[in-house]
C-alpha cells in the first residue's frame, strides 16, 4: 500500500505490490547514512535477539478458545499467516519475519496518558498477567484484498479502556507503535510519519469485538504479528490494527494515523471494510484468500461483523466510513 506520490522512477498506476521496484535504494542510502534495509543485519545481532530472554508470558498459552468468535471458513495455515506480513518498519515486502527479529521485546512499557484519571507507565509482563486471555478465530482482510482466517490470543480491548479510567470527555483512542530506527530501519525513512499511530472511538475501543493482541496459533504472539502486544479490528481493514504498541492516549481529538497522513483520499479514519467502495487504484469487491493457491470470495461489508458492529455507525451516513 505504497502511497508516497510516484515520480519517474515508481511505478504506474494499477499495480498494487510495487514493494520491488517503488523503493529508490540510492535516496534512501543517502538518507539513512549508509545503514541498508535490515534484511542485511549481520547474522550475529539477528541470531542474539532470536535467543532474547525466554519470554516470561509464554507459559500462557494455549489458552482457551471463546466458541463465541469463529469463522465459517478454514483457518489460515500457520506457516502462510507467520510469513507474510505488513510490518513497514522493517521493510516494504510481505517478507520481513527475519529482518523483525531484531526487535528487543523485553523491557517493554505502555504508557496511557492523555484523557486518562492518571498517566501511568505500566510494564507488559504485569498488563498480560492482569488481564482475561482468550482465543479468538476472526477473519482479517487488508486494504490490499486479501485475507486470513486467524485464532489470535488475547483480551478484549474494552478491558484495556477500563484499565486505563479515562476521563468521560475522551472521544477517542490513539495509539502508537514503537519508535526505533536502530533496529528497525525503515523508520529512517523521512517520507513515512514514523512513528506508525492508529486510532479509533471510544465507542469502537469498547465493542466486544476490538481485542488486544498477546498471541496467536496457541502461542506467544513472534515478533512479525507485532510482539508484545498488538491491536485486532477484525471490521476495519487490517492497517487499522497497530502492531507492537508502546502508548495508548484518549483525546478528544480525532487521531490521524500513519496511512491517513500520508494519503488521506486513500486511507481514511475509518477504514471499514466494504465490497462496494472501491480504492482509488482498485476494486475492494473481493480478496485473496492466503493459503489457497489464489482462490478468492467475496468481500463482506464490514469483513462480515455487521451485526456486531453496524449500530456504531448509525446516522453517520455522511461520514466516509468505508476507506
Ligand atoms: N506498526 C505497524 N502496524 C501495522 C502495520 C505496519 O506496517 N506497522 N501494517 C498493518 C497492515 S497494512 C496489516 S494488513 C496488518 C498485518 O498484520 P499481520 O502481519 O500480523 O498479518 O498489520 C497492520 N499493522
Ligand atoms: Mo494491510
Amino acid at each position: 500500500m505504497h502511497v508516497i506520490r510516484r515520480r519517474g522512477w515508481e511505478l504506474p498506476e494499477g499495480l498494487t505490490t510495487p514493494e520491488h521496484v517503488f523503493f529508490n535504494r540510492r535516496q534512501f542510502l543517502a538518507g539513512t547514512a549508509g545503514i541498508a534495509a535490515a534484511g542485511s543485519l549481520p547474522a550475529s545481532a539477528i541470531a542474539q535477539r532470536v535467543t532474547d530472554i525466554p519470554d516470561p508470558t509464554a507459559s500462557l498459552y494455549p489458552v482457551a478458545r471463546n466458541a463465541k468468535y469463529t469463522v465459517d471458513g478454514e483457518i489460515t495455515a500457520e506457516k502462510v499467516a507467520t510469513t507474510y506480513n505488513n510490518f513497514y518498519e522493517f521493510g516494504f515486502s510481505k517478507n520481513i519475519v527475519r529482518a523483525a527479529q531484531a526487535l528487543p521485546l523485553r523491557p517493554w512499557t505502555v504508557k496511557f496518558d492523555g484523557m486518562v484519571e492518571k498517566e501511568m507507565t505500566v510494564g507488559i509482563d504485569d498488563l498480560i498477567k492482569a488481564m482475561p486471555l482468550e482465543e479468538r478465530v476472526y477473519r482479517m482482510r487488508c486494504v490490499e484484498a486479501w485475507s486470513m482466517v486467524v485464532p489470535w490470543s488475547g483480551f478484549p480491548m474494552a478491558k484495556l479502556v477500563e484499565f486505563a479510567k479515562p476521563l468521560s470527555s475522551a472521544k477517542y483512542v490513539r495509539m502508537e507503535t514503537f519508535m526505533n530506527p536502530s533496529v528497525a530501519p525503515y523508520q529512517k525513512d523521512f517520507r513515512y510519519p514514523w512513528p506508525y499511530i492508529e486510532g479509533c472511538t471510544i465507542a469502537e475501543a469498547t465493542n466486544e469485538l476490538a481485542f488486544m493482541v498477546t498471541g496467536i496459533y496457541g502461542k506467544v504472539l513472534p515478533k512479525q504479528h507485532g510482539a508484545p502486544i498488538r491491536l485486532m479490528l477484525p471490521w476495519k481493514y487490517g492497517f487499522k490494527s497497530l502492531k507492537s504498541i508502546v502508548r495508548v492516549t484518549f483525546t478528544d481529538k480525532r487521531p490521524v494515523g500513519l496511512w491517513e497522513k500520508l494519503q488521506a483520499s486513500e486511507y481514511g479514519f475509518w477504514a471499514n471494510v466494504h465490497p462496494g467502495v472501491s480504492h482509488p487504484r482498485w476494486s475492494q469487491a473481493d480478496e485473496e484468500v492466503l493459503g489457497t493457491g489464489g482462490k478468492r470470495r467475496k468481500t463482506d461489508v464490514f469483513n462480515g461483523y455487521g451485526e456486531y458492529v453496524a449500530a456504531l455507525y448509525k446516522g453517520m451516513e455522511d461520514e466516509p466510513l468505508y476507506k
